[in-house]
This record gives structure tokens, C-alpha cells and sequence, in this order.
């Protein structure tokens, strides 16, 4: 009984970490994430999955190789609108400036996002 309370708050300090806090829950694969994934301190990545969507860029960090972006609901990974970063290729953020509003795809792996694709948008 108090093992299940245990793992259950472990899967929800996991959860807590990720980028998109809150809203992990909904693209965690509980499922398949086992409990022993969890204690080893290293969850394991779920399967990568694709995401499009519009935003704001509100912060570019081209040496890191990091973009914010105030984004609009992302279907595909049933995130509501959220301001958050994904990890960039420098060449991909060329020309970009805060505040251009982009259209954009990104690969998601369960804790980290990556853009893949990135245009200003009308
Ligand atoms: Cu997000």
C-alpha cells in the first residue's frame, strides 16, 4: 500500500520536471514508463513525437541553442498554450528576432523539444 503512494508521487516528481510541467500528464506514457525507470533517477524518454503549432518568440539563445516560444495549443501533443523553450540549431534561428510571430514544428521526447522547423508566419 504505501509502495503504490511512493511510486505514485516518484511518477509525479518525474512529471514536475519535465518542460512543460502541468501539462505532461497528458503526454506521459504512464503505461509503458515502469517504476523501476523512475527509481533509477534517469527516466527514460517516451517515444518521440510531433508537434506543430503557432507562437511568439520571446527569447533566442543562439549559443545554447535555445528558443522560447509563447506557443498556441500543440494538438498532436494535447499541450494547452504555454510559454516555454526548445532546444534550436543556431542556423535555424538566424534572422529571428523576439517578438516575430513563427509557425513551427518540434520533435518532442517525452522531456525535451526540439524544433524542427521554424518560419515567420503572416
Ligand atoms: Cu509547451
Amino acid at each position: 500500500m504505501k509502495k503504490t503512494l511512493m511510486i505514485a508521487s516518484s511518477l509525479l516528481a518525474v512529471t514536475s520536471l519535465g518542460a512543460c510541467k502541468k501539462e505532461a500528464d497528458a503526454t506521459k506514457p504512464t503505461e509503458t514508463t515502469t517504476a523501476a525507470n523512475n527509481m533509477a533517477g534517469m527516466p527514460m524518454a517516451g517515444p518521440m513525437m510531433h508537434g506543430a503549432s503557432t507562437g511568439i518568440i520571446t527569447a533566442i539563445d543562439a549559443a545554447k541553442g535555445t528558443v522560447t516560444l509563447d506557443h498556441h495549443e500543440i494538438e498532436a501533443l494535447k499541450w494547452p498554450a504555454m510559454t516555454m523553450s526548445f532546444s534550436a540549431k543556431p542556423d535555424q534561428l538566424t534572422g529571428f528576432r523576439i517578438g516575430d510571430k513563427v509557425t513551427f514544428e518540434i520533435d518532442w521526447d517525452g522531456q525535451k523539444g526540439t524544433v524542427t522547423k521554424i518560419q515567420n508566419a503572416p
